[in-house]
């Protein structure tokens, strides 16, 4: 099957020009001007950008934490991901500490498989490091799961003390993966919530108030020395904050090398949502959403280079859910919704107001994370011999975000009324058009699982 998209702008982390394109099946097999070839598809997209689909490598579907689990499942995930221009996601496998890593990767391998609309690949939580599960670093690797998450915090379930860490670090650096962290402080974090609990503070307010932004740089900057003193390529998620993004800018001096990844609602929101009651739940996440002065610190370091990832943390709760927390903030879910609306929300912000180009819009949605998670140029771009992952981009539409319209497993929205610039017309997913005008086109199950390679420094 040949398909030819004509006439697009097309965008990538470096390039920027009109030319077609053709795809033989799953496969991007030639790129230029006025292309003169039979085709059993033509898409017409002049006037449109057409850009590498996102990928969003921190989401976490269909996961069991703080008594329940996370509303979208692999099915709903992704299919609500790829109407956003998302068509690659890296979800959390998490360890029960106890456990093995294989009986983590065989549960979760389980779900993901035959049900995912999208494209997916998993991360490892290893939220018990020992002998045996060091002794299963090397199988994860060989089996395409190269990046290891490890939490400094929630301590009793997931977290991982500096002991354990550093053997992690030295063990993943030896079989060629890297290491990304939930980088705050849990000792410190959890003292505070329970001095806010005993003084009655109960509301959503005091779950950002136990998680000041100290607790965040603190745990950064002993993170990028403790794996650049292993060797081994780290990768600081979910990061937040001016004192946090400080703390790896002074290391960056010193030549340390650490990856950053910032999430499209610390660019967005921030903690005055908290000041509103319980409302205040639907953006209980962890680290919480900050100050403005941490906006511009985090758009400035994506355009210094220091931030390299704009991912989600995709992590929704039902309203139903939230409520668990009612009556004290620390039973509060953490995680909020954002898969469908990233893609969409950082050109709009980003591009259109002018705070990024649209190179570095695609870098930050998608080909940074292809590269540092070892999926590039497979992924990640638009260049013969690449997936056909393409976005179909209409830059002078607009739209408004609401939980009514939204295809996302949960019942409201973080960016209720928001209005967005630009708007995903049509997405091919490796060749076979996904999404076309709002109408899911593939059956469930066409996602496939991303063996995805050693890490390669390279950016
Ligand atoms: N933070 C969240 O808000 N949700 C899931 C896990 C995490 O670290
Ligand atoms: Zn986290
Ligand atoms: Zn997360
Ligand atoms: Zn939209």
């Amino acid at each position: 099957m040949q398909t030819l998209i004509k006439n697009g702008h097309i965008v990538t982390a470096t390039d920027d020009y009109v030319a077609d394109i053709l795809i033989n099946d799953e496969i991007i097999v030639a790129i230029g001007k006025n292309l003169n070839v039979r085709a059993d598809k033509v898409i017409d997209a002049a006037g449109k950008l057409v850009m590498p689909g996102g990928i969003d490598p921190h989401v976490h579907l269909d996961m069991p934490f703080m008594g329940t689990f996370s509303s979208d499942s692999y099915e709903t995930g992704t299919r609500a991901a790829l109407f956003g221009g998302t068509t690659s996601v890296i979800d959390f496998i998490l360890q029960k500490q106890g456990n093995s890593l294989q009986s983590a990767f065989d549960e979760w391998n389980g779900r993901a498989n035959g049900t995912a609309y999208g494209d997916y690949s998993f991360h490892m939580a290893v939220t018990d490091f020992n002998e045996s599960t060091r002794s299963e670093i090397k199988n994860m690797v060989d089996a395409g799961v190269t990046s290891f998450k490890a939490f400094m915090a929630y301590k009793g379930a997931l977290m991982l003390d500096d002991k354990q860490l550093v053997g992690l670090l030295e063990e993943v650096k030896k079989q060629g993966g890297l290491v990304n962290v939930h980088a705050t402080n849990g000792e410190m974090i959890d003292y505070l919530i329970a001095k806010h609990k005993s003084e009655g503070k109960l509301a959503p307010l005091y779950h950002y108030l136990s998680q000041p932004e100290v607790t965040e740089a603190e745990a950064s900057g002993r993170f990028t020395d403790l794996a650049n003193y292993t060797g081994c390529p780290g990768y600081i998620v979910h990061l937040t904050c001016e004192g946090a993004l400080n703390a790896v800018r002074e290391r960056t001096q010193k030549n340390q090398k650490v990856f950053v990844e910032t999430c499209i609602q610390y660019l967005l929101l921030d903690a005055s949502l908290y000041e509103q009651n319980f409302e205040g739940a639907k953006w209980v996440m962890s680290p919480p959403l900050r100050e403005k002065k941490d906006q511009e610190t985090l758009w400035a370091g994506i355009n210094q280079n220091l931030v390299q990832v704009v991912a989600t943390d995709h992590c929704p709760f039902f309203w139903e859910q939230k409520l668990m927390g009612k009556e004290d903030f620390s039973k509060i879910p953490n995680g909020h919704p954002a898969i469908e609306n990233r893609y969409e929300l950082l050109f709009s912000e980003g591009v259109t107001k002018g705070r990024i180009t649209p190179n570095k819009f695609v870098e930050v949605i998608s080909t940074n994370a292809a590269k540092i998670f070892g999926m590039f140029p497979k992924k990640g771009t638009i260049a013969v011999g690449s997936d056909a992952d393409i976005v179909i981009f209409d830059p002078n539409e607009t739209h408004t975000i609401s939980a009514k319209t939204h295809h996302m497993n949960v019942d409201y929205s973080g960016y209720e009324g928001w209005q967005v610039n630009g708007k995903v017309k049509t997405v091919l997913l490796r060749g076979q058009v996904a999404i076309d005008n709002n109408e899911c086109l593939i059956p469930k199950g066409y996602g496939q699982f991303i063996k995805r390679g050693k890490v390669k420094q390279i950016i």
